[in-house]
């Protein structure tokens, strides 16, 4: 009985099975808002959607039952186990000093509500690959504020960064949304095939990206985005099959008994194990060959979320998550 996630259609307003409750949902459409749904929790929309068809909600329940607040740029529920928060900040002429203060300000409410542990994150950054008023790449600069937030989180170490995703959506502004346990410790996992985001060298930018490669919290693994990158070194530029097999070959390896004893975790999983899988995808012309390969590597049987915007880096075309439950 832990928090749990699902796919639903954003036509229906958020529901939990049977003796379970919504804590938050985060809607994946056409346009940005931050709101309480009409049962009161929060429900963060995020511009990453081309239309109709692509239009999905992700939906959160947990064993308690939630109280939910929203208050300016921020919302949050929790039920005494877990907390939900979401931020949204509109366009800026320069990120970093604006996601500092948010984020940071979530960090408050994370600890003055009393959970511990954050397991989970999900940065939405808009024009990600274009350039802030003073011509340094958008992700940078928002690298850049997350991480001095971070500095002041739990002091300077790496030792609390949860698995996360950074990734672009279909319009400007940045949007977040983070999950914190008040019991269950999390252990973070790096992927031995990769440098740690948080070691990558200065040559991408002047702060290392806040984040491990996976989580695991009670018996649920929590994949990170996952690129086409070995080292820090993109891989395979201009060839999204190439892509998409390095960005599997990397979960693959990830979740594996080998990596995960390397580590100390007595696991180990295979791809098809990965449900909530979410695709993002650079190019919508990509979009059928990434399919291909990702229900050859994961199975028919298990529902694949793709959507159609850009990744941290020009030359990466894929980025692949998903939770082994
Ligand atoms: C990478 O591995 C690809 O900045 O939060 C993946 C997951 C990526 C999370 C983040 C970025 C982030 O560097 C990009």
């Amino acid at each position: 009985m832990s928090i749990r996630a699902h796919f639903a259609p954003i036509r229906e307003i958020p529901k939990a099975e049977q003796g379970r409750h919504v804590l938050a949902s985060v809607t994946f459409t056409t346009t940005a808002s931050l709101t309480l749904t009409e049962h009161g929790s929060p429900d963060l929309a995020i511009p990453m959607a081309d239309g109709p068809a692509q239009e999905f909600r992700e939906v959160w329940t947990v064993p308690g039952r939630p109280r939910w607040a929203i208050r300016d740029d921020l919302a949050y529920a929790h039920d005494g186990q877990y907390l939900f928060i979401a931020g949204l900040l509109p366009e800026q002429d320069v990120y970093t000093p604006p996601v500092r203060k948010l984020y940071e300000k979530a960090f408050a409410l994370v600890n003055h509500l009393g959970y511990a542990h954050i397991f989970r994150m999900w940065n939405f950054v808009g024009d990600i690959v274009g350039a802030n008023a003073e011509g340094m790449e958008v992700y940078q600069d928002f690298v850049q504020g997350r991480a001095q937030a971070f500095e002041t989180y739990k002091g300077r170490g790496t030792a609390h960064m949860p698995a996360a995703t950074g990734i672009g959506t279909r319009d400007r502004g940045i949007a977040f949304s983070l999950l914190a346990s008040h019991q269950d410790v999390p252990r973070h996992v790096e992927n031995l095939k990769q440098t740690p985001a948080y070691h990558y060298p200065k040559e991408y930018g002047p702060k290392p990206p806040s984040f491990a490669r996976a989580t695991i919290l009670g018996d649920a693994l929590y994949v990170s985005g996952t690129a086409s990158i070995l080292g820090h070194a993109t891989v395979h530029q201009g060839d999204v099959e190439s892509q998409t097999r390095v960005v599997l070959d990397n979960i693959a390896h990830l979740v594996s008994r080998e990596n995960l004893t390397a580590q100390g975790i007595d696991d180990g999983h295979e791809l098809k194990d990965l449900r909530l899988i979410k695709v993002y995808v650079r190019h919508a012309s990509d979009i059928p060959a990434v399919r291909a390969a990702c229900e050859e590597a994961c199975g028919t049987g298990v529902e694949v979320k793709y959507l159609n915007v850009a990744v941290c880096r020009d030359d990466l075309l894929v980025e692949i998550e998903g939770i082994v439950p």
